[in-house]
């Protein structure tokens, strides 16, 4: 394929999100650098997805930085999560999980290859269902996955209807914002708040390099992605992302160590 033609259909990748997920944007992103190593590139990039500050990270460090050092950070980050998660998983835990995170799946899979014993309930994350990737994700592990809609929340964490008693929930990360609160995909407040009440922990699980100072838009997304023929008189929502607060998370788990949100930003801050 001519590098014009593959940086077009990485752009209209990662704006139909067909590329998902903060990681695999990033990379992405990374790639159509390399096609193409000019300002408007990055200008362009950032324009798709504005909820996303690891995209912007990397965009910033990339003209004066090696690309294979960007890359080896995601594969170092992830090993150091991957082993921090590992301590944290208890044989029998029932972990609940939201959306697809690469970092979340990514670790549990090493952790189910070190012969942890867990199962997972998630939820299949209308209105693109990337629940379900992650399901199948899982699934294929040989790990014991149980799908919910997104409207089962409640019944799922509070052990109602034959449901089990969850122990953990891991959620990946769009953001970290500089107050310690957390922006992931929507569905992931309501989580945190009904796990809360539960008295279940609930750890963010993500590359530190997903913390921004900035103030950040939420994307609020088409209303085809919602309901594509849906008469006219009818005003479609379809807002993406939610903001976690600080005090609903127990901690954030990344490269930095196991850290509650306020010490994540001391040390996220220094780098
Ligand atoms: C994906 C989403 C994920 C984070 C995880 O939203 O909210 O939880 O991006 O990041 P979308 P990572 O599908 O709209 O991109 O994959 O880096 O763990």
């Amino acid at each position: 394929m001519k590098k014009r033609d593959e940086l077009q259909k990485i752009y209209k990748e990662i704006k139909n999100i067909k590329i998902q997920g903060a990681t695999n944007i990033a990379k992405a992103a990374v790639r159509a650098y390399s096609l193409s190593p000019k300002k408007s590139t990055i200008k362009k990039l950032i324009s798709l997805r504005p909820t996303e500050p690891l995209l912007q990270n990397v965009l910033k460090k990339i003209p004066k930085t090696d690309k294979q050092e960007i890359i080896s950070h995601f594969y170092k980050a992830q090993e150091i999560i991957n082993f921090n998660v590992l301590k944290l998983i208890k044989n029998n835990d029932l972990i609940f999980t939201h959306c697809h995170s690469t970092n979340v799946v990514k670790s549990l899979i090493n952790a189910k290859n070190k012969k942890k014993k867990f199962q997972i309930y998630n939820t299949e994350t209308r209105p693109l269902y990337q629940g379900r990737k992650t399901a199948r994700e899982l699934s294929k592990n040989k790990i014991k996955v149980t799908n919910f809609p997104d409207s089962a929340i409640k019944i799922a964490l509070e052990k109602k209807q034959g449901t089990k008693k969850v122990s953990k929930v891991f959620l990946g990360a769009d953001a970290i914002l500089k107050n310690g609160d957390v922006v992931n995909k929507i569905g992931s407040g309501l989580i945190a708040q009904i796990a809360k009440k539960n008295k279940i922990p609930v750890y963010i699980i993500a590359d530190s390099w997903k913390f921004t100072d900035k103030n950040l838009k939420l994307e609020q997304r088409s209303f085809e992605e919602v309901w594509d023929d849906a008469p006219k008189n009818i005003k479609i929502k379809n807002p993406a992302f939610e903001k976690i607060p600080m005090k609903l998370i127990k901690a954030i788990i990344s490269e930095l160590g196991v850290l509650s949100p306020r010490e994540f930003v001391k040390k996220a801050r220094k780098q």
